[in-house]
């Protein structure tokens, strides 16, 4: 990915993450412990609020022609687990809950018939390798406005069927490119991508994609994430 300019535009950003904290404590030789933990959650926060600066939500992230998708047989499937949850497509919702006017269980048929947005947009995973999907699905902002969601909400913590869980700042979650996707290569999304619908995010990495959404929360304190929860970075903005 290119490097974004700071909030000065004299230092990359990659140069700001360098303050990540393993670096910190290698160079300060601090063994990971009890009372590096402190430490770590004050490095980690100010990283987060770097990055928000930083965050443009008007700026889109590249979005390729079909000739540069990823051909179907090239789209990897990732995850914590080795298989794919139990998953009922069928009677499946979604259910939103906390500061939204209207709360309550969605179904696919509601989501689906909100704007619609197919994009290619590249999937980074933190783990080193990247692929341009087709996407599909509808603006999460669309969504988050037919059920009343209050705009003034802090985050949204989103939680899915194999325990898996993340987190977003409003911005992020408003940005056009954030979907709440349904399908991709132009079919529903199968099971082993997230079905019914999974967030799709080409502003962050890949971990906060999260497949397989069965509960949405808007909250104004900060919610974690699997992954998050185990240190690597909550923004996690490309
Ligand atoms: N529910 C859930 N969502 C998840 C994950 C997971 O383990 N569980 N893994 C994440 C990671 S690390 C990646 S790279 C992408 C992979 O998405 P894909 O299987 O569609 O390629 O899903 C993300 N979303
Ligand atoms: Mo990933």
């Amino acid at each position: 990915m290119k490097p974004k300019q700071s909030i000065a535009g004299m230092i990359s950003r990659r140069e700001i993450l360098k303050l990540s904290p393993l670096i910190l404590l290698s160079g300060c030789d601090i063994t990971p412990g009890e009372k590096t933990e402190p430490l770590l959650r004050t490095v980690q926060q100010f990283n987060d609020w770097v990055q928000s600066k930083v965050f443009d939500p008007d700026k889109l992230a590249p979005e390729y022609t079909d000739a540069d998708v990823t051909p179907e047989e090239g789209f990897r499937v990732n995850g914590k687990d080795a298989g794919e949850p139990d998953i009922d497509v069928v009677n499946w919702s979604l259910t939103i809950e906390g500061l939204v006017s209207k709360p309550g269980t969605y179904t696919l048929g509601q989501i689906a018939h909100l704007p619609k947005r197919t994009m290619n947009t590249r999937h980074c995973c933190v783990e080193g390798w990247s692929m341009i999907p087709q996407w599909a699905g509808t603006p999460l902002r669309e969504f988050l406005r037919f059920v009343g969601a209050d705009p003034r909400a802090k985050y949204i913590e989103v939680r899915c069927a194999d325990d898996y869980f993340t987190s977003y700042d409003m911005p992020s979650a408003l940005h056009p490119q954030t979907l709440l996707c349904y399908e991709a290569y132009g079919k529903p999304l199968s099971i082993s991508h997230g079905a019914p619908a999974r967030i799709v995010m080409p502003v962050k990495l890949g971990y906060k994609s999260a497949k397989w959404v069965h509960t949405i929360i808007l909250t104004n304190e900060k919610p974690g994430g699997y992954w998050e929860d185990q240190g690597y970075d909550w923004f996690a903005g490309l």
